[in-house]
């Protein structure tokens, strides 16, 4: 397998602007150590979690933050998969978390102007014995469309050291266009080949995120899984989707993943409605 190079780090940028915008330009990625703090980490990683083990996915009690997997495994599209995604849907904690203020800031930065963060947001659970179904090589643009200049942030809650299968992207894949795509088992089910990008000198970027690492890519950045190739454990993420508010945005962006509910009733009980229908009060370019 190719060799990954380690991510380049960018908090150091992060007063100015014209530098974040350069190293995106450059890698078709930005990558934060610790720009989020771990309690907001350790928050909704205990809601998934305890959703995991009401379940039966994961084990509860002392153990529950371990994220040790007792059933499955599952994958999205997976009939016994949807009971677990539709809560997930449903937690307040979950949508809210997508407008951290660590996040809108270097979003704020990146575009230039106030960011659109699209209401989809996707929760993942990685199984362990399940590599089969790693996400492979793609590109979000083609299920996201609107602007090209969507970014992408993915987010593990908690620890993800490599075995446990975080995200490596293909560093300045995203200066070539859209790619073809052919099926491919895993999340999104389109995967490309990136041989002939590896051969022409584009390298894999990866390694160990730590608890409140976060990566955002452009939406034609080339980028994958790696295999969750741990005994034991599951693998949490979050991947949310941002944008400058004045860029074209589809209609699909702005619905529930997999739309199974209506937002009314994703909302039914939420505490607060700050984060319910936000998108209302941007004047939107729909397309
Ligand atoms: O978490 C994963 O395995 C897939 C994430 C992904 O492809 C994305 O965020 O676009």
């Amino acid at each position: 397998m190719a060799r990954t190079d380690p991510f380049v780090v960018s908090n150091a940028l992060l007063d100015d602007a014209d530098k974040v915008r350069e190293q995106a330009q450059r890698d078709g990625y930005l990558y934060f150590r610790g720009l989020i703090d771990a309690e907001s980490i350790y928050n909704l990683r205990q809601d998934f979690l305890e959703i995991c083990h009401r379940h039966g996915w994961a084990q509860g009690g002392e153990a529950l933050m371990e994220g040790v997997r007792t059933g499955g495994p599952f994958m999205e599209g997976d009939e016994g998969y949807w009971p677990v995604l539709d809560e997930f849907q449903r937690l307040e904690s979950f949508h809210a978390f997508a407008h951290h203020p660590a996040i809108l800031n270097a979003c704020d930065t990146l575009f230039g102007e106030s960011t659109l963060v699209h209401p989809r947001n996707i929760g993942r659970i990685m199984f362990p014995e399940n590599t089969k179904y790693t996400t492979p090589a793609h590109q979000d643009y083609i299920h996201i469309r609107g602007t090209e200049e969507t970014y992408t942030g993915w987010i593990p809650l908690g620890a993800c050291a490599k075995e446990l299968g975080g995200l490596s992207v293909l560093a300045g894949s995203h200066r070539g266009g859209v790619y073809p795509v052919k099926p491919a088992p895993g999340a999104g089910g389109l995967g490309i080949d990136t041989a002939p990008l590896e051969t022409d000198g584009l390298r894999w970027v990866g390694g160990d995120y730590e608890v409140g690492d976060a990566l955002f890519f452009h939406s034609h950045t080339v980028h994958k899984a790696l295999p969750n190739q741990s005994p034991d454990r599951i693998r949490l993420s979050v991947d949310y989707r941002y944008q400058g508010c004045s860029k074209p945005v589809t209609e699909g962006s702005l619905l529930p993943h997999f739309n199974r509910m209506s937002w009314d009733e994703i909302y039914k009980g939420w505490a607060s409605a700050k984060y319910q229908y936000y998108w209302h009060a941007f004047d939107l370019n729909r397309v």
